[in-house]
């Protein structure tokens, strides 16, 4: 590639005089042709990964590091003044996801091309993404994240399907984004856009007329279901989906060959939590329309489909009332009453019917009775749900459940985020390890080594400056980068525990106020945002930005605490973090977090978990043993049985353990309720003391005993590099690429 001439070609003029817009759109235009270069499969079954969420993250470094074009775009740049990160500046993060399961998509997908397989996303254009969050009065605002830009990685497609709504008929236009893989070929990522969306409906922040449909379709990713219009919404969209979806579906297999009644032999479909669960009888629906006859088709469609849960909160699995599908999409309501009748005629236990006595259809029931796999997305988690949560489905249909313990892409995650590590792993170990991440453990050998163990101190050392100057640019926070990096990046849930974190900061803001301070001062960060209507979670943010200002304005603490909040946490942002990190905050309750990517990402990057025995950190905790990780809290089947004794009692903690108490009477302290909002502080006062869902009263002790220790043993920083390169070294298990060559060979079989 000669980038001068390319540019002469398109604008006529130099690199020097050419802005980085022009810089951009050039390499992405050549990345584009490139990429679709790439396009030789093999095999006649192809996957399609169906999801409501794609966290692509930007996609000029990704596609660059994958066409092998990195480096050599990188020094032609250099060579005539330019900075590739200035030109990446020019990129918008497409944000459409919330958070680990669209992120987990966007990793799965790259791992596919990767892997040289046959496997396509299928997924919804949201032109405002989630919501772009803003910082006011200590409180987070939201308004429309506006990605979408004339030059993007979408290409408009021919490919239209009609879907039909009760009342109203749309069109789904397809819009497809090449997937390049490491070395591997290009697949793609189709987004359906509803024909005649109006960006103007849009007012005051995030709101519009949610019955507007045809309008509104494709305009946001909903992230809460908290009004009846609202709910509505997310159906239609769903819908939408699967029907353009199972559209695409048919046709693709039926151009390869199918004639339909071998399906399952060209397609297998990977559905992504229930959100696209009605894409079983949807099919079932068109495959009938077709002409095949309905028992065969449940029976074509029961061999295609595949479901992963990536949930145990039970608040979190999609229940539908009949009612409100009988609203938007009739059609399907038939197909679901046939479903379960079947269900009803083979086993008498109601728990396990798809329609409940409520006149609610449960979404997860429909995928495991008519799909042929499920999957957890860590041991602990598929544990759960074959004991616990899905125990009597486990029992009639054990061979379908298996698990698949998430990964993350090093491309990513490792080679674009961090090339100053990956570049000296290379060094130490050889580059064998970007193509097979087992080989990380060769590091090992390094051990003892001083030298090594120095250059990776330096290493972080230099991120956490870079992350310094980021964060001063962005939001015009000054860092401490000789402090401790104690990060804590994840959606805001309450079972995540944001509060508990919070509430050792306190804790600790406290104990410098008595005279004792800590021998290295320490930064605690976190990036999260909170779906508009979860109240208590914006009270948790509300009281997270109080903190921040509260230290920064006290001259005493603040040389040795800093609280930061950082605004807007999203892809880009994860990538500057996690090189930076010291500690990683992976505080749930035990049971409750699925999986966590985000531990596994900062693993990677050497830094070390402080974290319960929950989802994928009771794998980091076995690979790199008890010295290598902070473990604490009770551990699942603790929990679990507290809540089924429904033994546990918030005030009984608050009044018996004096720290505890202290940390959350400070919440409605006269100092807080000088900066902060009375009423979102005491109900989270009152959420705390009365209430503590999540339970953090009784891991407190434990969090602040391991989480003091970590502090102390980084005071000795060799014995701390070896730590950090131990978690690195030990990472390769929790590469995408082995996540997604398990799903092939046992799920997809391509
Ligand atoms: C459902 C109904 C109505 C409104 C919203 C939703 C909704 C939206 C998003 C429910 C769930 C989500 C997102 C879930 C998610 O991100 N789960 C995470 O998936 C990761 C990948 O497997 C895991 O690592 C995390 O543990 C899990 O929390």
């Amino acid at each position: 590639m000669n980038l001068n001439e390319m540019l002469h070609a398109e604008y006529g003029k130099e690199m020097k005089e050419c802005s980085n817009e022009e810089i951009y759109v050039v390499l992405l235009n050549e990345v584009n042709r490139l990429a679709s270069q790439n396009n030789i499969k093999a095999g006649k079954k192809k996957l399609y990964y169906i999801s409501a969420e794609f966290l692509i993250g930007k996609l000029l470094s990704n596609n660059l590091i994958n066409l092998g074009l990195y480096d050599e775009v990188k020094k032609q740049l250099a060579e005539n003044g330019r900075e590739l990160s200035e030109i990446e500046e020019i990129e918008n993060e497409p944000s459409l996801g919330n958070g680990g399961l669209g992120r987990l998509a966007a990793c799965f997908l790259d791992s596919a091309a990767t892997l040289g397989l046959n496997a396509d996303g299928v997924g919804l254009n949201y032109h405002f993404g989630l919501f772009r969050q803003v910082f006011r009065n200590n409180a987070q605002t939201t308004v429309p994240d506006t990605w979408m830009s004339e030059k993007s990685w979408l290409n408009k497609t021919e490919r239209v399907y009609p879907v039909k709504f009760r009342g109203m008929d749309v069109t789904a236009r397809m819009y497809d984004i090449n997937v390049t893989g490491y070395d591997g070929v290009t697949n793609k990522l189709h987004l359906f856009d509803v024909e005649g969306v109006d960006e103007s409906i849009v007012t005051n922040g995030i709101d519009f007329d949610k019955t507007e449909i045809e309008k509104n379709l494709t305009l946001f990713l909903y992230p809460d279901d908290s009004d009846e219009d609202g709910r509505l919404l997310r159906i239609y969209q769903q819908y939408f989906m699967v029907s353009a979806g199972a559209q695409l579906i048919l046709d693709e297999c039926s151009e390869r060959g199918s004639n339909l009644h071998d399906l399952y032999d060209y397609a297998v479909i990977q559905i992504n939590d229930t959100h696209p669960t009605m894409v079983i009888p949807e099919l079932i629906r068109l495959l009938t329309e077709r002409g095949i006859e309905i028992d065969e088709a449940i029976g074509i469609v029961s061999k295609t489909c595949a479901y992963t849960n990536h949930t145990i909160l039970a608040e979190a699995l999609e229940k539908w009332k009949i009612e409100q599908l009988n609203k938007v999409v009739p059609q399907l309501m038939p197909i679901i009453e046939i479903l379960d009748n079947k269900v009803r005629r083979k086993f008498d236990d109601p728990s396990v019917y798809i329609i409940d006595k409520d006149e609610r259809v449960h979404m997860a029931h429909i995928d495991i009775h008519y799909g042929f796999s499920v999957n957890g997305v860590a041991w602990l988690h598929t544990e759960i749900l074959k004991n616990e949560e899905l125990n009597h489905f486990y029992k009639l249909y054990p061979e379908k459940f298996n698990n698949k313990t998430n990964g993350v892409t090093f491309r990513r995650w490792l080679m674009h985020c961090n090339p100053e590590l990956a570049g000296w792993i290379t060094e130490l170990i050889g580059a064998g390890w970007k193509k097979d991440a087992g080989e990380l453990q060769k590091l090992l050998s390094y051990r003892e080594d001083k030298k090594v163990l120095e250059k990776l101190l330096a290493i972080k050392q230099n991120k956490k400056l870079k992350l310094k100057e980021y964060l001063l640019e962005k939001q015009g926070i000054e860092l401490n980068e000789n402090s401790i990096f104690d990060i804590q990046i994840k959606r805001l849930h309450e079972y995540k525990r944001q509060q508990l974190n919070a509430l050792y900061v306190i804790a600790k803001y406290l104990e410098i106020k008595s005279g004792k301070k800590p021998k290295t001062p320490i930064t605690v960060i976190f990036g999260a945002k909170a779906a508009p209507a979860y109240t208590i979670a914006q009270d948790i943010i509300h009281l997270i930005l109080c903190l921040q200002e509260l230290v920064d304005k006290d001259e005493e603490v603040k040389k040795y605490l800093k609280v930061v909040m950082v605004e807007n946490y999203n892809v880009t942002f994860a990538e500057k973090l996690i090189p930076a990190c010291d500690i990683s905050e992976q505080i749930s309750l035990a049971s409750k977090e699925a999986s966590g990517t985000g531990n596994m990402k900062f693993m990677l990057n050497g830094a070390v978990t402080l974290g319960t025995e929950d989802g994928a950190n009771v794998e980091i905790h076995r690979f790199v043993g008890d010295e290598n990780i902070y473990i604490f809290g009770d551990d699942s089947s603790t929990v679990v049985e507290r809540y089924k004794k429904e033994s546990y009692n918030a005030k009984k903690y608050y009044n018996e353990n004096k720290t505890i108490k202290q940390a959350v009477d400070f919440i409605v302290g006269e100092t807080l309720m000088k900066l902060g909002d009375k009423s979102r502080l005491e109900r989270l006062f009152k959420e705390l003391t009365e209430k503590d869902w999540f339970m953090t009263f009784p891991d407190f002790d434990s969090y602040v005993a391991a989480r003091e220790q970590a502090y102390a043993d980084y005071e000795d920083r060799m014995a701390w590099a070896e730590k950090m390169l131990v978690n690195i070294a030990k990472a390769g298990y929790f590469s995408s690429d082995r996540t997604i060559a398990e799903y092939n060979k046992d799920i997809w079989k391509l």
